[in-house]
């Protein structure tokens, strides 16, 4: 029997794992309810007397040991696993990340800001809910103007006053007058709405821009030298503009504004139809009646404004050919815009 346990304690001795299970068969074989010590144990009584203390002492020298193995494995892997979930290879290529992308109109928003900010034009912004006054009255439409028709302009109710969605965002510039005195030099970017069929070429909603310039003596050579200093910065250093008379309820004069076509450098191509410019923005000096209506004095100070489609310009920027896709949400338009980032 001594020999017996002397083999056994070598056994546990010797006995390494790295595997749980491992340890735990070993513990059932030697620990266990019907393990080799429990038979031990039981052989126990047929020790003659005088060999029962030696024998006895090897038997729980076994038991020790045994126990003292389990634990020890055990804890050696508890500590193994912990070291692998640290075991992090910073070296090793991350999974490719899909960034999003910028809206085209986002981009081409950006820039006209930034161009203009740089001359000291702030951003301004309202509602797109607005009253007659702000989206018309104040902008000197007369009462029977077409735009106030319901085919031109959507109207909403509410609490029993008619509301109008903004066909400009010169009606954020009108609440920008009545309540700043000028000189006033501000941006008013923003989305618009016109009841109109939606096709290639128009929607029932588009984004603009909108600039207006109020001090003492300004003149119609200020708006143009600041929109020909927009045009370089926007379209190109070699970019010449081009000032055509034109009609708008707001401004006297009023005009609209062409580039040189950058494609065919003004020798006629289909972008410019063969005409050598591309239509960008409306213009003019602000008409009198408007800064009386906003509560400034027209004899003391004089403003310009301009106004422009920011589909117009992202689509000649990035030969979109159709309105609809700025607002289709296809994956396939918005993603040929990720460079941009
Ligand atoms: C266009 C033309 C224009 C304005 C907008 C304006 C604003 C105030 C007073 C006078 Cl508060 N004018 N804005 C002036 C001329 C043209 O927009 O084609 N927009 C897309």
């Amino acid at each position: 029997m001594k020999e017996q346990i002397t083999t056994l304690l070598n056994e546990v001795e010797q006995f390494a794992t790295d595997s749980k299970e491992q340890i735990e068969a070993f513990r059932i074989k030697i620990l266990g309810s019907k393990g080799v010590l429990k038979d031990l144990f039981a052989e126990f009584k047929n020790v003659p007397n005088e060999q029962k203390k030696e024998v006895g002492q090897l038997i729980n020298e076994l038991k020790e040991k045994a126990q003292e193995k389990v634990n020890a494995l055990k804890e050696q892997l508890e500590g193994l696993a912990s070291t692998n979930a640290n075991d992090i290879d910073l070296t090793r290529t991350s999974y490719p990340f899909e960034l999003g992308s910028k809206h085209p109109i986002s981009i081409v928003r950006k820039e006209i800001i930034d161009i203009f900010s740089r001359i000291g034009f702030t951003v301004s912004e309202g509602p797109e809910i607005e009253d007659d006054w702000h989206n018309f009255t104040a902008l000197n439409f007369p009462p029977e103007h077409p735009a106030r028709d319901m085919q031109d302009t959507f109207f909403v109710k509410n609490d029993g006053e008619e509301m109008a969605l903004r066909t400009h965002t010169s009606s954020v510039q009108v609440r920008i007058m009545e309540n700043t005195k000028p000189p006033i030099r501000t941006l008013s970017p923003g989305r618009v709405y016109r009841n109109e069929a939606i096709s290639a070429r128009a929607h029932c909603f588009f984004h603009q821009v909108e600039g207006l310039y109020i001090a003492e003596k300004v003149s119609f050579a200020d708006l143009k030298q600041t929109l020909m200093y927009f045009a370089k910065e926007m379209f190109g250093e070699k970019t010449e503009i081009r000032l055509r008379p034109s009609y708008f309820p707001f401004t006297e004069p009023s005009a609209e504004m062409d580039v040189s076509c950058s494609v065919c450098n003004s020798k006629g191509c289909n972008v410019c139809k063969y005409t050598g410019y591309l239509e960008i923005l409306g213009c003019g000096m602000v008409d009198p009646n408007v800064l009386e209506n906003c509560g400034i004095d027209s004899k003391k100070y004089s403003g310009f404004a301009f106004g422009m489609g920011i589909e117009r310009i992202a689509m000649l920027k990035y030969k979109v050919n159709d309105l609809r896709l700025y607002s289709e949400g296809d994956i396939r338009f918005l993603s040929q815009f990720k460079k941009a980032f």
